[in-house]
């Protein structure tokens, strides 16, 4: 048996020394070394050796496998390197091929005017402030002075997820939620930029947009303050020579309310197309807070007054970049996206 064993030895390493190539290495190692190999077959046959045979054969078959493992060791080493020189000779990099493109991403056209608004309002002593796209009732209608059975519900039909939490139909909640959080502290300027949600779905309606809101409270906060606000604002954002006009309106949270038109960006109010030939182009609603929203999130209207405004995202965004179907700012085609 001790004869069968260095014969093993023997055999195995001068096949290692032969072997050219490390799938040869591993069919060896398998011939030899493995399950069901020959150092296996002999250790089988222990069984007949004397008692004081048997321990020394183990031992030497146990260091018949060590110096196998170790020489196999040492060729696959030897081969790797010889592989990789071989491919280091063949392959050749040539330095002077152009490298590849690396595509560069932008901002979406949305997030830059988000962005582009936030820094004027932030410019002006607003703080911009945000909250959750799902909420109550309360929030997002009760405490905005549109109880269960006002009208206005009927324009801003949402999704509900039980009888009293729903998606936000505007970014309000997000105000009174500050104000609650803050009376009375005064002032208070914050803008609220976010997604809402509402039940319409057309060339000029998403299920999902975006708006930005505004409010300030103070004592003695008037209608002018919140003209000369929107002024600056519409002169920031489409140009120096932008003219504004506020026509009388209705929102339940403010009172009184105004729409807000711009001159037309295309044609500076001569009218045109994008205007209709009126010269100009309505941009968003407005008022004075009215004063039972006030007192719902604990500001005593005798001592405070305040003005909020509202605007879509996707309409401000469409005017200043000239597009012409809401539905391209949604659907992340890059022909549309890299114009921009
Ligand atoms: C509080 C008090 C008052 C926010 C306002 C508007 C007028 C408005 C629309 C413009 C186009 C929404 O995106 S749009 O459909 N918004 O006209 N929003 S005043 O008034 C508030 C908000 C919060 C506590």
């Amino acid at each position: 048996m001790e004869d069968k064993l260095k014969a093993i030895a023997r055999e195995a390493k001068i096949c290692l020394d032969e072997a050219s190539d490390l799938k040869k290495l591993n069919e060896i190692r398998v011939k030899y070394l493995g399950k069901k190999g020959e150092l296996t077959k002999v250790l089988r046959g222990m069984g007949s050796l004397s008692a004081e045979e048997r321990p020394r054969i183990g031992q030497l078959a146990n260091s018949v496998r060590e110096e196998l493992e170790e020489y196999l060791e040492r060729r696959t080493d030897e081969l790797k390197n010889k592989e990789l020189e071989e491919r280091l000779s063949r392959e050749k990099i040539d330095v002077t091929l152009p490298g590849k493109p690396c595509m560069l991403g932008k901002m979406h056209p949305l997030t830059r005017i988000q962005g582009e608004i936030e820094d004027i309002f932030t410019g002006l002593g607003f703080n911009v402030v945000e909250g959750p796209e799902i909420e109550t009732d309360y929030y997002n209608f009760e405490a905005l002075n549109i109880p269960k059975d006002h009208p206005a519900r009927d324009m801003q039909d949402t999704f509900f997820t039980g009888s009293e939490v729903l998606l936000r139909t505007h970014t309000s909640p997000i105000q009174v939620r500050t104000m609650e959080a803050a009376a009375p502290r005064v002032p208070l300027k914050i803008i609220a930029p976010g997604r809402v949600y509402r039940k319409d779905d057309d060339a000029t309606h998403s299920p999902m947009f975006h708006q930005i809101e505004g409010l300030a409270v103070d004592y003695r906060i008037t209608f002018a303050d919140l003209k000369g606000v929107l002024k600056v604002f519409a002169e920031s954002m489409f140009g120096s020579e932008t003219r504004t006009r506020f026509r009388p309106s209705y929102f339940p949270f403010t009172e009184p309310s105004a729409e807000v038109d711009i001159s037309c960006v295309m044609c500076g109010g001569k009218g045109c197309r994008v205007c209709s030939g009126t010269g100009w182009l309505e941009v968003l609603g407005c008022g004075s807070v009215h004063p039972r929203v006030l007192e719902i999130s604990g500001y005593d209207s005798e001592q405070y007054t305040g003005f909020a405004f509202g605007m879509g995202l996707e309409r401000i965004t469409m005017l200043k970049y000239g597009i012409d179907d809401l539905r391209l700012l949604f659907e992340n085609d890059l022909r549309f996206l890299e114009q921009i």
